[in-house]
C-alpha cells in the first residue's frame, strides 16, 4: 500500500509537528543524559508545553521515576519506552463504546461544538464515511444563523451524495430538526446527522436552542437513538477541555471528535482528553478533506506519536 492510501502512515504524517513538539524534544534532552530529578523537571515542562495538561503530565512523570527504579534503569533515553508505555495507558482508558447493540434506527447525531471547530466539515466527513458503509444517510441543516451555513452543508451533502433537509436562512433550527427526524423516520433512514450553529446571540441562546433540538429530535422519532457527538479543535490545545463541560450540561456529550490534529502542535491534548475527561474520542479530524477521518485508535495513536 502506497504511503499515501496506509491510514497508518497518514495518521503518522499528520501528526508531524505534535510529534516534534512531543517526541521530538525529549529525544533531545534525554540523550547521553542519566534519569534524575533535573531531567524529570524538563521532561515536566516539555509535557506541560506540549498540551498534555497538568493531571497527565503528573501521572507520566510519576510512572517513570516508577519504573525507572523498578527495573533499575538509569540511562536517559530509556525514558522514551517508558512514556510511550504509560501514553499508551492513559489513551486507551476503557470508556463507552461508541455504538451500541439496541440501537433503533434512525440513530441520530446532533454534531455539536463551538464556531469554527470543524463541525460542518465533520458532518460532510461522516456522511460520505456512512454511506460508503451501505448505511442510508441523511443531513439536517440545522445552522440556520450563519449566512452561507445552509450552502456550505449542501454542498458536502452533494459530495457524499446522501439527503438533506434544509429552510432558508433564518429559520428556526428546531423546525428544520423536527423535520428532518420526521423524514429520516418515515423513509427508514439509517443515520441522520444534524449540522447545527456554533455561534448564535449569545451562548445561552445557543445552549437553549441546542436542547430544544434534542428534546424536538426525540419526540419526532422516539425511541431513536440520539446522541450527541461534541466537536473539539485540537489547534486549540487546552482550550478545548473546558467547552466539554459547557455543552456536557445544556446536551449531554456522548463523544467526541477531535479535529484538526494535523499540522498542530498541540495533539498532545488527546492524552489530556484521555486523562481528565469520561467521554471517549470516537474520531479525529486530520486533513480538510472528504476521508480526512479516522476512528480514534489508542494503540495505534501512541505507535504514530513514537513511530
Ligand atoms: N486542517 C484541518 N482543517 C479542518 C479540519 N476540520 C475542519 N477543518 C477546517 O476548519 C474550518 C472550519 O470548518 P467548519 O466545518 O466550517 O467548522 P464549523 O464548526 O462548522 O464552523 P461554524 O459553522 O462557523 O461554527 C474549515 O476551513 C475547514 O476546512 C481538520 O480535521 N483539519
Ligand atoms: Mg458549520
Amino acid at each position: 500500500m502506497s504511503a499515501a492510501f496506509n491510514p497508518f502512515e497518514r495518521l503518522k504524517n499528520s501528526l508531524t509537528k505534535t510529534k516534534d513538539n512531543l517526541v521530538g524534544r525529549i529525544t533531545q534532552v534525554v540523550m547521553r543524559r542519566k534519569i534524575d530529578d533535573d531531567l524529570l523537571d524538563e521532561l515536566e515542562e516539555i509535557l506541560i508545553e506540549a498540551d498534555v495538561g497538568v493531571k497527565a503530565t503528573m501521572r507520566l512523570i510519576e510512572a517513570v521515576k516508577e519504573k525507572a527504579r523498578e527495573r533499575r534503569l538509569t540511562e536517559g533515553d530509556e525514558v522514551i519506552g517508558l512514556l510511550k508505555e504509560e501514553i499508551s495507558e492513559i489513551l486507551s482508558r476503557k470508556k463507552e463504546p461508541l455504538e451500541t447493540e439496541a440501537e433503533i434506527k434512525p440513530v441520530i447525531w446532533l454534531i455539536v461544538g463551538v464556531n469554527g471547530v470543524g463541525k460542518t466539515t465533520t458532518v460532510g466527513k461522516m456522511a460520505t464515511r456512512f454511506a460508503a458503509d451501505g448505511k442510508q444517510v441523511m443531513i439536517a441543516a440545522c445552522d440556520t444563523f450563519r449566512a452561507a451555513a445552509i450552502e456550505q452543508v449542501g454542498i458536502w451533502a452533494e459530495r457524499s451524495g446522501v439527503d438533506m433537509i434544509r429552510s432558508q436562512h433564518g429559520a428556526d433550527p428546531a423546525a428544520v430538526a423536527f423535520d428532518a427526524a420526521s423524514a429520516a423516520r418515515a423513509r427508514g433512514i439509517d443515520m441522520l446527522l444534524v449540522d447545527t450553529a456554533g455561534r448564535l446571540h449569545t451562548k445561552a441562546n445557543l445552549m437553549e436552542e441546542l436542547k430544544k433540538i434534542r428534546r424536538v429530535v426525540e419526540k419526532a422519532a422516539p425511541g431513536a437513538s440520539v446522541y450527541s457527538k461534541l466537536i473539539i479543535d485540537g489547534t486549540t490545545g487546552q482550550n478545548a477541555l473546558s467547552q466539554v463541560k459547557v455543552f456536557t450540561d445544556a446536551v449531554g456529550c456522548d463523544g467526541l471528535i477531535v479535529t484538526k490534529l494535523d499540522g498542530t502542535a498541540k495533539g498532545g491534548v488527546m492524552i489530556a482528553v484521555a486523562e481528565e475527561l469520561g467521554v471517549p474520542v470516537d474520531f479525529i479530524g486530520i486533513g480538510e478533506g472528504i476521508d480526512d477521518i479516522q476512528r480514534f485508535e489508542p494503540q495505534q495513536f501512541a505507535e504514530a506519536l513514537f513511530a
